[in-house]
């Protein structure tokens, strides 16, 4: 007997197969439609697998197209079958592909609400931003414009704002005076030792050097019962010796009053016994070099222990730069702002401590001998700088 597989696109194909290998006599022992293996079987149309049998292959005639059509084994159930398992893989296919196409127009549809919604906080957030920046480059001039008017010079004003810019994100005037006083702090020391050995006060013209020399006298042996002795290299201006001599004899204090650099050493050496030695100066201009530098002379004859740079408070801002430049010659180790009652603005301070970075020693505030002198706080002399506080 023989058997054979026998696979071809439809019925009729396969049966002449068979017809024309196995003769009249074969018989069919089963029939299926199948798809071809692997993936590319998926989506090409089914096949008809045949199995057929012949006892022995005989010499008759094959089947002619006639006998073909009338073997009517079963090939037209399998189309119909065929055609039905067929359009029903259609129908789910089709219902696969819309769910999965609805699915992914939700998803598109989902992806570009959330897309929408990103980009709608992004404009809130960059308009705020903006807003924001806006409204702290609006702060920034109005508090600059506060600063030049309180006479701090230009290029302070422009460092502090800088700085503040990198260092806090500001939302409002405050903050940016805030940071300011924190800036001011690192910049103004006030230094409330207290004074002892040979001092001497240098300085311009006029800012009142001779009366602080007097009011520190009148506190350091009145008040606190020190030994002061008072030396005088002042005899330019007429009645300056008369000035302090006045005031030495009111106290009953030592007076001497030097013309050259030996004589400097002299009173100092007859004053050896004293607590605290004032050594009061010709008030100097300080554009003039030779006039510093003969100044210096005598303090280094005096070996002097400390010099203060004594600075009417009334000085603008830009000649506290040229006063801080021309006695840097003499190493002041602090600073005597005087005359702060006869002034409104303080800005020329911040000028004058930043350009020397030496401490300030005392603040004078009158005329009166000795009571208008006073170490400040370092709280009040921001608060002057910054116009929030003022001397009545
Ligand atoms: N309003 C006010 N006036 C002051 C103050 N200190 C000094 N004065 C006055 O300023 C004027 C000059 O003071 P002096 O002490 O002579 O100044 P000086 O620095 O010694 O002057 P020269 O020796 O000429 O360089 C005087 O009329 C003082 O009374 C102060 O704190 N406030
Ligand atoms: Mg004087």
């Amino acid at each position: 007997m023989i058997i054979k597989k026998y696979v071809a696109s439809s019925m009729k194909e396969a049966l002449s197969k068979i017809g024309k290998e196995l003769g009249k006599d074969a018989v069919i022992i089963s029939q299926r439609a199948i798809r071809k293996p692997g993936i590319k079987g998926l989506f090409s149309p089914k096949v008809v697998e045949i199995t057929a049998a012949v006892e022995s292959k005989s010499n008759d005639l094959s089947w002619d197209d006639k006998e073909i059509n009338s073997k009517s084994i079963l090939p037209v159930d399998i189309v119909k079958n065929d055609e039905l398992e067929l359009r029903q893989e259609v129908e789910t296919m089709k219902s696969l592909i819309n769910s999965y196409f609805s699915t992914q127009s939700n998803n598109s549809i989902n992806e570009e609400i959330k897309l929408e919604e990103l980009d709608n906080k992004n404009k809130e957030e960059s308009e705020l931003q903006q807003e924001k920046a806006s409204n702290s480059d609006i702060y920034f001039k109005e508090v600059k414009e506060r600063l030049r008017e309180l006479d701090i010079s230009k290029d302070i004003v422009e460092e502090l704002l800088e700085t503040i810019k990198i260092n806090i994100q500001v939302s409002s005037i405050d903050e940016i005076m805030n940071g300011i006083k924190e800036e001011l702090g690192a910049t103004i020391k006030i230094d409330s030792s207290e004074i002892n050995g040979t001092i001497a006060l240098v300085g311009p013209t006029g800012v009142g050097k001779t009366t602080t020399i007097a009011k520190l006298a009148g506190d350091l042996a009145l008040v606190k019962k020190k030994k002061v002795g008072l030396i005088t290299v002042d005899t330019y201006r007429i009645g300056a010796v008369e000035q302090l001599k006045t005031y030495a004899d009111i106290m009953n204090i030592d007076f001497k009053v030097v013309f050259s650099l030996a004589e400097m050493e002299e009173a100092i050496n007859s004053m050896k016994e004293c607590d605290v030695i004032l050594l009061d100066t010709t008030g100097r201009s300080s554009k003039n070099t030779m006039q510093v530098l003969e100044l210096k002379a005598f303090l280094d004859r005096a070996k002097v222990d400390n010099a203060y740079l004594v600075v009417s408070a009334t000085t603008k801002s830009g000649d506290m730069d040229i006063i801080a430049n021309g006695f840097s010659n003499i190493k002041y180790k602090g600073l005597v702002l005087t005359k702060l009652d006869e002034t409104s603005t303080y800005g020329s301070i911040l000028n004058i401590c930043r350009r020397t970075q030496v401490p300030i020693k005392f603040i004078t505030v009158g005329q009166n001998v000795p009571d208008d002198i006073k170490v400040p706080l370092e709280d009040e002399i921001i608060k002057l700088v910054l116009g929030e506080n003022s001397i009545c």
